[in-house]
């Protein structure tokens, strides 16, 4: 049966999707050429250096490591700035609800994401407490789809992974969880995530009742 819960942080628990792309947009400018919200959904999940080979990949260029890295400071440096503003408000519908309600009934809760900023962005929303573990960006060396960030959440919560479902927004996220041999539910549109076991569109009418129905 279902112990535990992982989530995955950017467009689940907050959406800092917008930050990024408002970060990466920028950077983009300053190279002269124009990254789309369009282009933006293929950097979901990713991470950060990642990321910047895809813009520069769009905008067909190709740059020295040491200037993709000073690139990639900066861009963390303008993304940041929008972090320092957020607050509880920031929280996504609901989440905050679902995850008291989580341990309320003594399921372990858990953040698996490939952001380095995870903890502060936590601390940022005061979420921080209602987290048992977090694995992040810091902590793993195989993104999403390899199931290393989740695995390594069920460790630490001492479970095993068919006793966990994880929540993700990211396709790419989706196939960590199943690679891993865990139940996910996708966050987001379901033309998008039909590879989950459900679909929400946000935690609004999420309960740990129906999250109980999916481990029968
Ligand atoms: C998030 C975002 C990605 C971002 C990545 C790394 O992943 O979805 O767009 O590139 O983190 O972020 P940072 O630059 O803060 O290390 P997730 O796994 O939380 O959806
Ligand atoms: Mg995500």
């Amino acid at each position: 049966n279902i112990q535990a819960c992982i989530f995955d942080l950017d467009g689940v628990i907050v959406d800092t999707a917008k930050f990024h792309y408002q970060a990466w947009k920028t950077l983009a400018h300053g190279l002269g050429f124009d990254f789309t919200e369009h282009d933006n959904e293929r950097l979901k999940g990713v991470s950060r250096m990642r990321s910047l080979e895809i813009i520069l990949e769009i905008g067909q260029q190709t740059l020295p490591e040491d200037e993709k890295l000073t690139l990639a400071t900066r861009k963390n440096e303008a993304y940041l700035e929008d972090v320092h503003r957020m607050t509880e408000a920031d929280v996504l519908p609901g989440v905050r609800r679902f995850l008291e309600e989580c341990r309320a009934a003594g399921l372990k809760t858990a953040l698996g994401s490939a952001s380095k900023n995870a903890r502060l962005i936590l601390d940022r929303v005061n979420l921080l407490p209602l987290f048992d573990a977090i694995v992040d960006g810091t902590d793993v060396a195989n993104a999403k789809p390899d199931p290393e960030v989740f695995l390594k959440g069920a460790e630490a919560l001492g479970v095993t992974p068919a006793e966990c479902v994880v929540f993700e927004d990211a396709v790419a996220g989706l196939e960590a969880a199943r690679n891993g041999g865990m139940r996910c539910i996708g966050v987001g549109d379901v033309t998008i995530l039909a590879e989950a076991d459900f679909v929400i569109p946000g935690f609004t009418d999420m309960t740990v009742a129906r999250l109980q129905q999916l481990g029968h």
